[in-house]
């Protein structure tokens, strides 16, 4: 091996940040390299969003189970067996449940995921039942899971991994301090979809901590975006039936609501909520003007930047701006294919083709 090569390697979040990350310390980390994910500059974006911003995406699609959900994961798998845990928990709209059985395979843990039945994406539902989870579909909501899962852990030996484990914020906090590593400052807003609001709070801890020990000059303010039919923190009241086609960010009761307000208020921040066509809208923009496919959860965070952007009451004009991809595109192909045109067909023969494509000489 080359001599220089040992500082390009990546070690995963736990071992990159260790001093930072509050888990047993002598733990040996399970991890599959999670984190290190590009923070891309999305100018053709900016200008269609109707900004005159610096703007840049944070592409956690690119983790190994395809979501943001791996920096928490790693820690707390790490965590659970150091702890001499058999077997993990966890209810979930999808993401955690893949990344949770990825983790749990790696490390030789049983792993049951609840997941509302017929409400997760087709790839996370894929990445689940192939790292080998138990998964187990419940008739209800991602908020009736996540109670019978909490009951689940009290009354077993069980360790729950929702984003409620201190041990998950531990290692998703890690994305704010790479945002941080690569701008040389944090941003001037960071702006994010908000489900279970474990990722801002998770988020504004690695800012805080970062800031308090002088590796940045400024906190970020938050945008955290909710999607309208699943909008409790928006709305100030639990959400009985969430609906939206943003699946991942489908939830009414969020554990980490109190956090979430806290983080809100601390970064002079600000909460909203977008429709489904808005999501939608955004959803196609960033694939198709940058080329960076990400899931319609993600694109929430873009929807929500715009309409504020348009609103003009919150000063975002001319500020360095980064938006959170939480999750990658390929989880839910459904959506792109029932949204965007079927491809066309045409027999094999030259003649046809010219037709459809033009530009014969
Ligand atoms: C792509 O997987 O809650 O506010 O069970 O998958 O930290 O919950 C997923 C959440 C945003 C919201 N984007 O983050 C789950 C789950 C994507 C997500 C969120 C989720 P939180």
């Amino acid at each position: 091996m080359n001599k220089d090569t040992e500082k390009y390697i990546w070690p995963g979040v736990i071992s990159h940040y260790r001093s930072w990350i509050k888990i047993d310390a002598a733990a040996e980390p399970v991890t599959l390299l999670e984190g290190n994910t590009p923070l891309i500059r999305a100018a053709n974006l900016a200008r269609a969003l109707g900004g005159e911003i610096e703007l840049y995406l944070k592409y956690e699609g690119l983790n190994p189970s395809g979501s943001f959900k791996d920096r928490g994961m790693t820690a707390a798998i790490t965590q659970a067996v150091a702890d001499g845990a058999k077997a993990v928990i966890c209810a979930s709209t999808g993401n955690t449940a893949a990344s949770a059985a990825a983790y749990a395979a790696r490390a030789g843990l049983q792993c049951f995921v609840l997941v509302p039945e017929g409400k997760i994406a087709a790839g996370k539902m894929a990445g689940a039942l192939a790292y080998g989870a138990q998964v187990i579909n419940i008739q209800g909501s991602f908020d009736d899971g996540l109670a019978m899962v909490r009951r689940a852990a009290q009354e077993s030996p069980i360790i729950l991994v929702n984003s409620i484990n201190p041990a998950r914020m531990e290692g998703q906090k890690t994305a704010a301090f790479e945002i941080c590593d690569v701008l040389g400052d944090a941003p001037d807003w960071l702006c994010l979809p908000v489900g279970n609001a474990g990722n801002i709070t998770a988020y504004w801890m690695g800012f805080s901590e970062y800031y308090l020990a002088g590796l940045s000059r400024k906190t970020p303010q938050l945008l955290g975006v909710q999607a309208e039919g699943a909008a409790p923190i928006v709305r100030g009241s639990m959400v009985e039936r969430p609906e939206t086609v943003a699946t991942a960010i489908r939830i009414g009761n969020p554990a980490r609501w109190q956090d979430a307000v806290a983080a809100l208020r601390d970064s002079k921040g600000h909460i909203c909520a977008v429709s489904d066509a808005q999501i939608m809208e955004a959803y196609h923009l960033v694939a198709q003007s940058e080329g960076i496919f990400c899931e319609p959860s993600s694109a929430a965070s873009l929807a929500g930047l715009k309409i504020q952007l348009q609103r003009g009451d919150l000063a975002l004009q001319g500020k360095r701006i980064v938006c959170v991809l939480t999750g990658h595109g390929l989880k839910d192909p459904d959506s792109a294919t029932a949204t965007i045109a079927a491809p066309v067909v045409i027999a094999p023969r030259m003649q046809e083709l010219w037709q459809v494509i033009g530009y014969k000489n």
